[in-house]
């Protein structure tokens, strides 16, 4: 017998896979790029962790690009004009939860109570989208285009460029290199809720994973450092300091080069 909530679960995943019609994106870089961890609507850190990036490094960002900070729409702007290249997080994935309802706003239906009633239900107001939504004044054309603009990222992005090792550069929001990539479709969840660090010592994989989505304190737990320092493991490393909150081991928005991992703090 499936409970109640079981049966919501399921119907969840099922429409966030039809939402989802692009998993992952094979680039041909031959250069350098330059991740950024999760903005958080951070645009003013954005702008200032990019600033002296030569122009041939290609820019890539993990992901949560929305939600919590000040300025998500703008940040979704100045990434859309800059061409830099993100991947989905879970906070991109949880304003999408809301497409269909933008959909209706946009086609003109009104905004009842019943119908705040299902957007105030959902895990995106709780989690920051509140703010994001309230943020577009009614201008739901301008905000489905924002959201086809997230729906059409990847969950994650092969990108050509290889370590002296011969590993590729992997960009996911969590930890995915573990993962059969060309399963994507059935492990949406994994590539953007997972909170399990690299569990293998050794790296046995082809790709170097370079991650965010969980706050590098947070792992660090007693041990975390002033300033707020990315976590390096053997074949991946975890780029999110927790920009958009103000506490002492975060609030930093960190920038890593690949393949030399010098990486920029801001
Ligand atoms: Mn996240």
């Amino acid at each position: 017998m499936w409970s109640n909530r079981a049966v919501a679960e399921c119907i969840r995943i099922h429409l966030l896979e039809m939402l989802l019609t692009i998993k992952g994106i094979i680039m041909e870089l031959t250069d350098t790029a330059f991740i950024i961890g999760d903005i958080h609507g951070e645009l003013d850190k954005l702008k200032q962790l990019i600033a002296d990036i030569p122009s041939h490094v290609k820019i890539l960002s993990v992901g949560d690009i929305i939600d919590r900070g000040p300025k998500s729409r703008e940040t979704i702007d100045f990434i859309r004009s800059s061409s830099i290249q993100a991947v989905k997080g879970n906070h991109e994935i949880m304003a999408l939860e809301l497409l269909p309802l933008i959909q209706q706003l946009a086609e003109g239906q009104e905004l009842t109570k019943t119908f705040m009633c299902k957007l105030g239900a959902s895990d995106w107001f709780y989690n920051g989208g509140k703010d994001v939504f309230t943020s577009y004044n009614d201008d739901y054309q301008a905000l489905l285009t924002d959201l086809l603009y997230l729906q059409s990222l990847p969950l994650y992005i092969e990108t050509g460029i290889k370590d002296e090792e011969g590993l590729e550069l992997l960009v996911s929001h969590t930890w995915s290199a573990y993962k059969p990539l060309k399963q994507a479709s059935t492990l949406t969840f994994d590539f953007v809720w997972n909170r399990n660090q690299p569990y293998a010592k050794k790296n046995n994989t082809p790709y170097y994973n370079v991650f965010g989505h969980t706050p590098t304190d947070y792992i660090l737990r007693k041990k975390a450092t002033i300033p707020a320092e990315p976590i390096f493991y053997d074949g991946s490393v975890n780029i999110d300091l927790g920009a958009v909150y103000n506490t002492p081991t975060r609030g930093k928005l960190c920038g890593i080069y690949f393949p030399s991992l010098d990486y920029i703090i801001v």
